[in-house]
């Protein structure tokens, strides 16, 4: 089955210059990017990514680490990475390596590069969508429709007026 997932490159990995390494090993799995860009991660986006995980005690933790708070500026970014192929969520989660770096395969991604920080964060280096219901929430999350270059799910036309947009001026 052809399947699409979100793939990020969270700031621990933008910090540590690991961005050609993770794309390395993801391409083993011979998946197509079919969209990408650099994100600054505000309080609201990292709220709804992580909306699932908010009653845990590590949820404020989390939110700041997505957003790169401890890094600071200029590793305050993640890289979103739409990814689309045959079993793509299982084989990019298998190269990605389990959540808990301690205990992910020291070959996989998360396993060779994460950590734990003293305040108990899985420091994981990349984000990796578990399922194709999530995969499509988080691609729809993250994405607008234009910025992927497959159309993958539906989409309809809107005029929105009065709007503001920011232009090259
Ligand atoms: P996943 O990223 O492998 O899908 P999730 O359970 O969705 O794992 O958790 C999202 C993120 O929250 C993880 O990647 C990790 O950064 C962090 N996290 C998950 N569980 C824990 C925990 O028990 N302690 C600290 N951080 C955690
Ligand atoms: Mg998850």
């Amino acid at each position: 089955m052809i399947e699409q997932l979100l793939i990020l490159v969270k700031p621990d990995g933008i910090k540590k210059s690991l961005t050609g390494n993770i794309l390395t090993k993801l391409s083993e799995a011979r998946m197509f990017i079919i969209g990408a860009k650099a994100v600054k991660v505000d309080k609201k986006l990292a709220e709804e990514h992580y909306y699932q995980l908010k009653d845990k005690p590590f949820f404020d933790e989390l939110v700041d680490y997505i957003q790169g708070k401890i890094y600071g500026e200029p590793w305050d970014r993640v890289l979103a990475f739409v990814y689309q192929g045959e079993n793509a969520i299982l084989r990019m989660r298998q190269i990605a390596g389990a959540t808990n770096p301690e205990e992910a395969d020291p070959v996989s991604i998360r396993g060779a590069y994460g950590r734990i920080t003293t305040k108990g964060v899985y420091e994981n280096v990349v984000h990796c969508s578990s399922s194709k219901l999530e995969a499509e929430r988080e691609i729809k999350l993250w994405f607008k429709p234009e910025e992927i270059v497959n159309p993958i799910y539906s989409v309809k036309k809107v005029t929105i007026e009065k709007e503001e947009r920011i232009i090259w001026a």
